[in-house]
């Protein structure tokens, strides 16, 4: 790849909080691309915790292969859209300064769905959260997404510097206008009128991004690097599918993202939905479905005739009927597609991965069409069912990270219809109408005895 000639950024306008293998498989995909447009739009990628990603960049002055996992092989090129790379943890200073940048246009983030220190069922900031806390009383030392934009926001206020436009691409229902409103909190507890400015003037475009790109694994590093000739420590594979939609507000410039797939458009929230209800939805309920049953990926998962005929049926008697979908999409080609990509056995997506932080992402990915089923009068039993497979991971000792395994943990005793009812309490999670209704409490118990 070294003779394969890459074209560089020449300037930064962008910053990204989060590069991790989603990040550098789509964005930065986009991105690359749209260099022939303006080649001015280079992005420093910011590492909020880790230094393992922006040391693994550094190795080759930010230049990395991205390799599409197609039927006949992997297809790698590489990407030289990143012009520095920077951790939080080692190098505030010099993120502050990539922050008071007069032609900093955007500041975007892939930070996964707890990186915003959201309450999970709310949407708003968590306020007692411990980092929150820490940032609350740091205000220089932020560790936080909310604390870091407050205090750039700040920064470039008091300098007299317009505000970039600041942007989500995490898998959460209106992200853009969650994390607005997660900044707005944060502000309001120490500068009012910052809070009112940012209220007023900050654009925070809500986007739908989608693209299955597993963390890269030894092996596949190995294989690259046949291809390459050189060790690739920052290497991404994904799948050939990618999409991006993104809304229309935008504060300055862009690059041309729609030159390249993305579709800019007034109203995303057709396309959000669709995403979390027929991607996600299913993809964590296969994840837990898939560790019950002893399964290491997704496409092994699907293999298994059990589980790909509970998420075909999970998805056309449950998830369609209660998603709006956008126009002109047919939603059961659309679901026959999502589950040839699940099945698509050249990706070895682990299902302890998707399991991660689930958490954060029942009330995105199940609580609306539960709901909807509810107020519709029915009680949807694969939607319980899927709850109940989430419980019982944790019932069975199989759980992977997540940011409530302490509470989650308590709540689990010896008896799996105890432990349901129990996981079932926590508004936080289910928020207030599902876990209160008696008729599903009964059909996930009814479920997690029959897994
Ligand atoms: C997955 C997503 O890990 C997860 O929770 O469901 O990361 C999924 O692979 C992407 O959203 C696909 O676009």
């Amino acid at each position: 790849m070294e003779t394969i000639p890459v074209q560089r950024a020449e300037a930064t306008r962008i910053m990204h909080l989060g590069p991790g293998a989603f990040f550098r498989a789509h964005m930065a995909d986009y991105s690359q691309k749209a260099l022939a447009e303006d080649p001015s739009m280079g992005i420093a990628a910011v590492s909020m915790r880790s230094t393992a990603v922006v040391d693994a960049l550094r190795e080759r002055d930010c230049i990395y292969s991205l390799s599409e996992l197609h039927a006949d092989g992997l297809r790698t090129r590489p990407i030289g859209v990143i012009r520095e790379a920077v951790a939080l943890a080692r190098d505030r200073e010099r993120v502050m300064r990539l922050a008071v940048d007069p032609g900093l246009s955007i500041i975007s983030m892939t930070v996964t769905e707890k990186g915003y220190s959201l309450d999970p069922a709310t949407g708003a900031l968590d306020l007692d959260q411990s980092d929150i806390r820490h940032d609350l009383a740091n205000r220089d030392n932020p560790v936080t997404v909310a604390g870091l934009l407050t205090a750039i926001l700040s920064a470039r206020r008091h300098a007299g510097l317009d505000w970039p436009t600041v942007m989500s691409l995490d898998n959460l229902r209106g992200n853009g206008q969650l994390l607005k409103s997660a900044i707005i909190r944060f502000a309001r507890e120490i500068d009012g009128e910052l809070a009112d400015a940012i209220e007023r003037d900050l654009a925070c475009p809500s986007s739908m991004v989608d693209r299955i790109t597993p963390a890269t694994t030894g092996a596949d590093r190995q294989a690259i690097a046949r291809q390459l000739g050189w060790m690739d420590h920052a290497a991404v594979v994904t799948e050939p599918f990618s999409q991006w939609v993104i809304e229309d507000r935008f504060d300055g410039a862009r690059p041309a993202w729609d030159r390249h797939g993305a579709l800019i458009t007034g109203d995303v929230e057709p396309f959000e939905n669709a995403k979390l209800r027929l991607v996600n939805a299913p993809h964590s309920s296969l994840a837990w479905l898939g560790l019950l049953r002893g399964h290491e990926t997704v496409a092994e998962s699907m293999a298994d005739n059990t589980i790909r005929t509970f998420i075909e049926a999970l998805l056309k008697e449950e998830m369609i009927p209660a998603t709006a979908v956008p126009a002109g999409l047919d939603p059961h080609a659309h679901v026959d597609s999502v589950i040839e990509r699940f099945a698509n056995p050249a990706i070895r997506h682990r299902v302890a991965q998707i399991a991660m932080d689930s958490s954060q992402k029942i009330a995105q990915r199940l609580v609306p069409a539960l709901e909807w089923h509810l107020r519709e009068g029915r009680v949807p039993r694969l939607l319980c069912r899927a709850v109940a497979a989430w419980i019982a991971v944790w019932q069975r000792g199989l759980a992977s990270p997540d940011p409530m395994t302490a509470e989650l943990a308590s709540r689990v005793s010896a008896r799996p219809q105890e432990t349901a009812r129990a996981f079932l309490d926590m508004r936080s999670i289910f928020g207030e109408r599902i876990g209160a209704d008696a008729a599903v409490r009964a059909a996930v118990c009814a479920e997690i005895t029959r897994i």
